[in-house]
Formats: C-alpha cells, structure tokens, sequence
C-alpha cells in the first residue's frame, strides 16, 4: 500500500509514535511518505520504502500569519497525486485532519484518511472555541478515526460529540530497541552507589505533567531510603524545578539530565518510574518504562489506568496524594521480590498488549478495509 503521514516532526509523543509506525510499515513493504514541515527527528534511519516530502510555506509580507495549514494540504495533494497514494494517515487533529480533508478534495487521485487522536488535540484543543468546530469537522470527515486510549474516546464524546465512530488503537513499543540491557558501568559512571535506588521520571516538563509531585513524592522517598533521581526532558516548568529541589535541599540526590536520546539505557538502571500527570491520554513513557522491567507509579487520569495494571505491573494513585503515591513507591523500593514480580508483568504486559507488529497490524486492517473495502 502507499501510504502518506503527517505528524508533528518535533520531540512528542505523537509525532514518535507516527514515526516508528512509518518505519514499520516500510519494513513490512509498504511505500510510506512522511509529509512534515521538517524531517521527522526519529526518522534516523535510511529506508528505500520511506520518502520524506517537506512543506514549504510562502513568507509573502502581505501575509499576517504564514499560511502553513494550507501549504500542508496543497503538498499532500501533490503527493496523493503524484504518488497515487491509496491512505493519508494523520495524527493529530488539528490542523491535519483538516488538512487531509481539504487535499482529498484538491487531489484528483482518490484517497482514504485515517485520523489519528493522541490526547492534547482534545484534551486541551477541545475546549478552545476557536478550534472546537474544526476538530469535529476534521474528525467527521476522516474515513476512520482512532484514538490512543478508551478514555480519550469518552473525552472526545464528551467534549466534542462527533458523529463518528472512533476506535481505540493503543500505541505501541518496539522491543527490538526497549528491552533491560546491564548498565553497570553506566550506573556507576553517574556516581550512583550500587545499593541507591534509581527512580526516573521523563517528560517535556510541562505544568500537566506535575513534575513538582514528582519531586515531592522523591523528597520523601529518600528520607527513607538511599535514592537518586533521574529527571529527563526539558520544558517551561524546569526552572522552577529546579529551585524546587534547590529549596528542599535535595540537589545532591536529583539529576537533571535534560532531553536525552537513547532513554532505554536509562530506564535499565531505573527501579521506578513516576508518571503523576494530571492530563495523560496513554503515557507512552510509562510504556517504555514497562519494556525495560521498570515498575510505574501512575496518576489515576485519562488512559494510564489502561497501561499500568494497578497491583500488577505498578500502582495507581489519586492525583496530587504525595502520601499515597509515597507510600506505593516505597512498597515496591522496599521489597526486592515485589519489585521483581512487577518487573517481570511489565515486560510480559508490553509483549502481550502494546508489541509493535500486534499494533502495526491493527492499523492495517484498517488500511485494508477502508482501501478494499475488505
Ligand atoms: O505528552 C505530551 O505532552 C505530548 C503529547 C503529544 O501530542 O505528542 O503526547 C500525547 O500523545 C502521546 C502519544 O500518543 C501520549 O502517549 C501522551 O499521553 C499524550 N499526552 C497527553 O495526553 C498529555
């Protein structure tokens, strides 16, 4: 099948997820064109069944605001004809949903659109008058929407009632690159003590994340026992992060390691993870987490209950609870055997229910039956 995709090209989760579907199709034969306003930044390696068509956007001085959404549905037109694509699969709704709509109508070459929701276009676009109509247009006139989670199905329901059926299709990790590796030397070479527990928490530090809980519930965590903590990612919330832990007195035990590529070597030397955020539609970090062995301690909010199993794989907790989230962490820091019970259900979770090639051939019986109509 040919196959176009448009995603946000930068660091997210969405545009992660609609990459490394790109490069799985491609490596189960079909021709995928990432369509992108720049070179999708997972996109690291070379295939000859995945193309790259960048948009161009006109900076005429007349123009107040750059036409960006239309130069996006004038390139996937392009595309669709040239290539005779048979599907445009977009990932997030706004504008992309609407932009593959408005180039099924250019392009003289039929084509099908899959949208789909990754969480922030509805959880917090959904509530913009400015946007609302749009994402329901751009979602009802999709020819198959998914979501990445049940609960962001009942949100979007809830919020923007489309006339449409969405499915949940989960995302998806690729346990050839997450898997525990040993990182012994590497522990080490970060001046963490063999018998310190690592807890690790990534994200684009946003307010939504709670990264501040998450410094909370580590505070008291290593006044019980020794403990490190791992902070990966960068974004607006940081600074005050960082005075945060600057006024607890914890530097010494938090390490700030700002975005970072290859986190499964990071994961292998966590114990837990902590995703205590108050919006999450999946939480793909906890994901990558789960395939290497890490525990997750999550937030009960939007679909990190349909990751984390609560008692299995993790905890739940309710958001903003420090205590109870504390005293969860420490229950499995605490005990060895647990931790290695939860560690081995992570794993088997993730090969079970969100394994790439189970996921990648849920897309594409959709693929199929919107194209053959099978
Ligand atoms: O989490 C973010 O802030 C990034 C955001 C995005 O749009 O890339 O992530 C969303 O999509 C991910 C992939 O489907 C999900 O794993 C995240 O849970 C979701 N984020 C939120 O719902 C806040």
């Amino acid at each position: 099948m040919k196959i176009g995709i448009t995603c946000y090209p930068t660091v997210g989760g969405s545009g992660v997820v609609a990459t490394e579907l790109g490069k799985l199709l491609a490596e189960k034969g079909h021709e995928v064109h990432f369509i992108t306003s720049s070179l999708p930044f997972r996109l690291n390696k070379v295939h000859p069944n995945i193309y790259f068509h960048q948009v161009e956007v006109n900076q005429y001085s007349v123009f107040q605001y750059a036409p960006y959404d239309i130069a996006l549905a004038n390139k996937m037109a392009e595309v669709i004809n040239r290539e005779k694509l048979d599907l445009l699969h977009v990932h997030y709704a706004v504008p992309h949903a609407v932009c593959a709509f408005l180039a099924k109508e250019m392009a003289s070459h039929p084509v099908k659109i899959v949208t789909t929701l990754h969480g922030t276009d509805i959880t917090v676009l959904g509530y913009d008058p400015s946007l609302k109509e749009a994402i329901k247009f751009g979602i009802e006139k999709s020819d198959a929407v998914t979501a990445v989670s049940d609960a962001l199905i009942l949100q979007t329901e809830e919020l923007i009632s489309p006339r449409k059926t969405i499915q949940t299709v989960y995302n998806f990790i690729d346990d050839r690159v997450y898997y525990r590796r040993s990182v012994e030397e590497l522990k080490k070479s970060y001046g963490i003590k063999e018998d310190e527990k690592v807890v690790i928490h990534v994200s684009n530090f946003r307010a939504v994340k709670r990264v501040k809980d998450v410094v909370d519930v580590f505070h008291r965590i290593q006044d019980e026992i020794p403990a490190t903590l791992l902070l990966v990612g960068d974004g607006p919330e940081k600074s005050s992060i960082c005075q945060q832990v600057r006024t607890l007195g914890i530097d010494k035990k938090v390490k700030f390691l700002g975005k970072q590529d290859n986190v499964e070597e990071l994961y292998s030397m966590s114990d837990l993870k902590l995703l205590l955020s108050e919006k999450e539609s999946f939480g793909l970090v906890a994901l990558e987490a789960m395939a290497c062995g890490v525990p997750c301690v999550g937030t009960n909010v939007g679909g990190i209950p349909e990751v984390i199993v609560d008692g299995e794989t993790g905890y739940i907790r309710p958001l903003g609870n420090i205590e109870e989230i504390t005293k969860a962490s420490l229950s499995i820091l605490t005990d060895d055997e647990k931790a290695s019970i939860m560690s081995e259900a992570s794993i088997q979770r993730v090969k079970e229910e969100f394994h790439a090639l189970k996921i990648v051939g849920q897309y594409e019986d959709i693929y199929f039956e919107l194209v053959n109509g099978e």
